[in-house]
């Protein structure tokens, strides 16, 4: 061990001891966290995207100063991205959060110590609930932070604080693909493993754009022996399209009517695996008849790409000896994007293209964490992928906590959007928004920010102070970040791959999981989670909560466990003695399901809820610009290098044909307009988007001033990828004009 790690720990602790101590009126808490110090080289999972390459950080003299991709690792074989790369520089930022700031009267924010903000944090929000009752009061968290995190943010809120609502930023991202899981195999189950990439001879990638947003997956591509046919379905000549055998440049939105079609070329050609669809699914008659209609004609005419090309695609799929289909936001950010998901899930179902090496129906998530927040953050299921309205799940939970079940909320509580029109409604008035930004990415944002506005008291917990987010807040709790903290994090594929603290967080910035601690102190329910002392102590009640889940991973000791195995996928359950470096799912043919079997859920296209117009005549597309820019740009907006590495300000790509219609040059300030806002930008004019469409990447602050609050039905994610504008120059008469 390192003396001088060890001192970082112990400086770490020591803001803590001094906090806690405060809390307790100058007397110790009990245990103190114990200090697991990495050796001069320690290997961790990276903070950024989900792909979950394990990066070896050097450490030495206090501090660490470097680090290099692992070669070792399952993930990324050595390999890293920009962002990975660059994931310590950005710890050092001037704008970090180093001590809690209190809005004063004045309405400015001030620093104030930690007794202060959680004295005034419980005192505003116990006030408000007891004005306005138990549905006055919500949480909105993230797929950023450890799952020991998570759970323990989930549990205080909900069983300790009394906080009925709460939601996370995964809604924005993951909640389709949930959904579509869950319906079609009865859990929320990505199936595939990396070696999938490797081993198809056809992978379709539908509405995902892996060079930018996964670009070490898009290696993983790279290294397919096979020589494998790669399609990709995407409205823009994306990075990943140009590299594709394939690309359908399909017009927005029309993703259901030509997979049905496909569906039901499948049926026509007669390639359907008939053997697996009877012994493992059910419904497929049913789907089968809905597909009739959805002719190659009618899917040419509402996507744009010609029939023979559906036919050639579909035939490709159709005789494929491993064919994986990969989908992303394209398709989950839409107001049908469960349909479109499962459409992916039918055609791999029918084709038999599951449980294989080199198949699947695989959704790749997209923050380093979404898959913790969706077994374990408490939100939209109940710990461990349970469910809040079953008394029996109810029971086990409160019987491995040792808690009262009567304290676990029997109803699911409201998402992100209904939290959200619920402070319109006055019905929330206290709001706790952790690890995300919500002013920035959220949907029709100018909405958004009157709705913070509107609230009594807005609690942020951010590691930065200066985010968009952080402005409107009442009170920001300084937060540590990736690196200065432990825990764990469950990749795309399952892996659950340790974090370490490597670096010290600065003033009196705490890990969350300390500020989680503070709080239940503070609010006086801190006796629920006296056996919570440490993220080691919520890992091993993580592991009792998945027991006999699909996600069991019972079997996974404890951290040195996942570091001496890099990583290890669920489920990993403590009787299977099984030590495969790769693990997938569905491989016996069993789902969840009761009876075993998979669903085939389908329905009609709908149209989108707001097409162009004579007056707003383009799409507007959204999405990632660079794999140097991540979201919103509190973190890689601080490394000198990333920044080398995309434009500095908004720019739109706009197709030559329509630089010509709306006799806009390239590279000049234009005027981007939707019902809900306009906005600057710099024009950019490229044939990746096709006439008709325009592409703004999300990272700059203005985009979602534009964006229209549409949602799934059945996931309520937003529909971030299609709303009409209009652009044109600049007038003069704009100059005054809020923009
Ligand atoms: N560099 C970088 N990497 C990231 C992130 C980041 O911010 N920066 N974020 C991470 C996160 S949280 C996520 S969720 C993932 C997102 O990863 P991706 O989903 O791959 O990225 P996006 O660019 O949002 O969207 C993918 C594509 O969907 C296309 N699309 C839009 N509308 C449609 C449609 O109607 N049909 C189809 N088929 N396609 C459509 C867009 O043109 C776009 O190219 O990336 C993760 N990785
Ligand atoms: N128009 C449009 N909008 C979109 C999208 C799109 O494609 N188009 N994509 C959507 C998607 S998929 C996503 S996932 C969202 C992402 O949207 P956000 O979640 O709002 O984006 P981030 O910039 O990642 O915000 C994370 C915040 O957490 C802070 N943070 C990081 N680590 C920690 C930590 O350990 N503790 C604490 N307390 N704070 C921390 C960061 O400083 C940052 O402020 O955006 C959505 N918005
Ligand atoms: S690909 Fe994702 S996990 Fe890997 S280094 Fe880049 S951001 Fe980190
Ligand atoms: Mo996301």
């Amino acid at each position: 061990m390192i003396k001088a790690v060890k001192n970082i720990v112990r400086q770490h602790e020591g803001k803590l001891t001094s906090a806690l101590r405060l809390a307790n009126g100058g007397h110790g808490l009990g245990r103190l966290p114990e200090a697991r110090v990495p050796d001069a080289t320690t290997t961790m999972v990276c903070g950024f995207c989900s792909t979950g390459c394990g990066l070896n950080v050097h450490l030495k003299d206090q501090r660490a100063v470097g680090m290099t991709p692992a070669t070792e690792y399952p993930v990324n074989l050595g390999m890293a991205c920009p962002k990975g790369w660059e994931a310590l520089e950005v710890l050092k930022a001037d704008d970090r959060a180093t001590q809690p700031y209190l809005r004063k009267p004045s309405g400015k924010l001030e620093p104030v110590d930690w007794d202060r903000a959680m004295r005034t944090f419980v005192d505003e929000f116990k006030s408000i609930q007891a004005k306005h009752g138990p549905d006055s009061l919500a949480f909105i968290s993230t797929g950023q932070i450890p799952t020991e995190e998570m759970a323990f943010l989930g549990s205080l809120a909900k069983f300790g604080m009394g906080i009925r609502h709460g939601d996370g930023n995964t809604r924005q991202c993951m909640a389709t693909s949930v959904v579509a899981y869950k319906q079609a195999f009865g859990f929320d189950a990505p199936p595939y493993t990396y070696a999938d990439f490797e081993a198809s001879d056809v992978l379709v990638f539908i509405g995902a754009n892996p060079c930018i947003a996964h670009p070490i997956m898009w290696e993983r591509v790279l290294r397919n022996p096979n020589d494998p046919r790669i399609v990709v379905i995407d409205p823009r000549k994306t990075e990943t399209a140009i590299a594709a055998s394939n690309h359908l440049p399909i017009n927005p939105k029309s993703d259901l009517t030509l997979l049905y079609a496909m569906a039901r070329e499948l049926i026509g050609q007669g390639l359907v695996d008939e053997e697996f669809v009877r012994s493992h699914t059910h419904d497929f008659d049913l789907f089968a008849a809905h597909l009739e209609t959805f002719t190659l004609e009618r899917a040419e005419e509402v996507s744009g790409i010609p029939a023979d090309e559906i036919r050639r695609i579909a035939e490709m799929i159709g005789r494929g000896e491993r064919v994986s289909f990969w989908w992303t936001m394209g398709v989950n950010q839409s107001y049908e994007g469960v349909r479109v998901a499962q459409a992916i899930i039918n055609i791999a179902l029918m084709t038999g293209n599951i449980g294989q090496p080199g198949t699947g129906a695989n959704s790749i998530t997209g923050q380093c964490n979404a898959m913790g927040s969706r077994l374990f953050s408490n939100t939209t299921n109940l710990l461990g992928g349970r469910d809040f309205t079953h008394e029996s799940d109810r029971q086990t939970v409160a019987d491995i906590l040792n808690i009262d079940a009567r304290r676990i909320p029997d109803q699911n509580g409201w998402a992100y959007d209904q939290i959200i029109e619920g402070i319109a409604l006055d019905k929330i008035k206290g709001l706790w928004i952790i690890a995300t930004n919500t002013v920035h990415s959220w949907i029709n944002q100018k909405h958004a920010r009157a709705m913070l506005d509107k609230l009594d008291f807005l609690v942020v917990q951010d590691m930065y102070h200066s985010t968009e987010t952080a402005a409107q807040a009442d009170l920001v709790l300084p937060a540590a970040g990736w690196g200065e903290k432990e825990g764990t994090f469950i990749n795309s594929e399952r892996r659950i791959g340790p974090l370490k603290r490597v670096a010290a967080p600065p003033g009196q910035a705490m890990a969350d999981f300390h500020i989680f601690k503070l709080v239940a102190h503070y609010w006086g329910c801190d006796e629920l989670f006296s056996e919570w002392n440490d993220p080691a102590d919520v890992f091993e009640s993580l592991r009792e909560l998945s027991r006999n889940q699909p996600c069991d991973f019972t079997g996974i000791g404890g951290y040195e466990m996942l570091d001496q195995n890099g990583g290890i996928q669920w489920p990993y359950r403590s009787e299977s003695g099984d030590d495969a470096q790769e693990r997938r799912l569905f491989e016996d043919g069993r789902f969840y399901h009761a009876d075993g079997k998979a669903r085939f859920c389908f329905d009609q296209p709908k149209p989108m809820p707001e097409p162009p117009d004579m007056k707003y005549p383009l799409v507007l597309l959204t999405g990632r610009g660079t794999a140097s820019q991540w979201h919103t740009q509190t973190r890689t907006g601080k490394s000198a290098i990333l920044r080398k590495l995309y434009p500095q300000s908004i720019y739109v790509e706009i197709n030559h044909a329509d630089g010509e219609r709306f006799e806009i040059e390239h590279g000049k300030t234009i005027i981007v307009e939707s019902r809900r806002h306009r906005i600057r930008a710099k024009s950019f004019l490229t044939n990746t988007v096709r006439p008709g469409q325009i592409f703004i990447p999300m990272h700059y602050e203005t985009v979602n001033r534009l964006t229209r609050a549409d949602f799934d039905p059945y996931s309520r994610q937003p529909s971030y990828k299609a709303c009409a504008v209009a652009i044109r120059n600049v007038h003069y008469t704009d100059v005054d004009e809020e923009e």
